[in-house]
């Protein structure tokens, strides 16, 4: 049996093309139905459906073969034990800072102070600002970073961007992009071994279907 951890929304819909191409049909809705393992077209497949962040996770220690995980879950995670051999080129977006209109970004940089910045992404950003050389006071949210300007909690946050709508939404700007993200295809390492044959037919298959830049 090779299990394949996919997390629902945007991430499921965009690996379904790639099921496709590897001749795997998922037997259920995830939107429609409460099962959390789903089958397939094939007897030897399988899906589970876990919260996206806890997908390297289940990879990682074996509850899962391989699973399709963005960029940045992966990083903030560690890839420790996960083999990764490919850049799917779905669920893009980027990481960036924003904030309000009305905080000049470029000045506390450049005199260097204390930036309040929220975020779900605590080590990512820790790491960027440190490597800037910009001291910043991290305060970890779970979700709605855009609030968090707006309320006074932060001064910016750091957050994922794809149309940019929500920043506009929310009177927020892009000041900075951090790293661009997509999703990548993450494998068990041991399972990498153990069921070398199906596995590589599954990561071929999907390598041959991504989509063109
Ligand atoms: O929603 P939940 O808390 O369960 O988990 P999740 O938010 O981690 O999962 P999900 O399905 O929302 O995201 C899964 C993966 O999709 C992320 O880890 C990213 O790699 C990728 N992805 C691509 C995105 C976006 N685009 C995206 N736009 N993830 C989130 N967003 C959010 C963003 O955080 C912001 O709130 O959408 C909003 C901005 O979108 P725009 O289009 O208005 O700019
Ligand atoms: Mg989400």
């Amino acid at each position: 049996m090779i299990t394949l951890a996919l997390s629902k929304g945007r991430i499921f819909d965009e690996t379904l093309p790639l099921l496709a191409a590897a001749g795997i049909e998922v037997s259920e809705d995830p939107e429609k139905s409460r099962k959390l393992i789903i089958g397939t077209s094939r007897p030897d497949v399988r899906v589970v459906l876990v919260r996206a962040s806890d997908v390297p996770t289940y990879v990682q220690y074996g509850g899962a073969d391989l699973g399709v995980t963005g960029l940045d879950v992966l990083l903030e995670h560690g890839n420790q034990g996960l083999y990764q051999p490919l850049d799917l080129r779905i669920a893009a977006c980027r990481l960036s800072v924003a904030v309000r209109a009305d905080y000049d970004y470029a000045s506390a940089v450049r005199q260097g102070s204390r930036i309040k910045v929220a975020t779900k992404y605590v080590g990512l950003a820790r790491d960027f600002f440190a490597t800037k050389g910009v001291h910043v006071d991290l305060i970890k949210l779970y979700g709605s970073m855009e609030l968090a300007p707006l309320t006074g909690l932060a001064d910016a946050i750091v957050d994922l961007v794809s149309t940019g709508n929500t920043l506009k939404a929310n009177q927020l700007f892009e000041v900075e992009r951090i790293m661009d993200i997509s999703a990548r295809l993450v494998v068990n390492q041991a399972a990498l071994k153990l069921k070398q044959a199906p596995i590589r037919r599954i990561i071929d298959a999907f390598a041959s279907a991504i989509p063109s830049a």
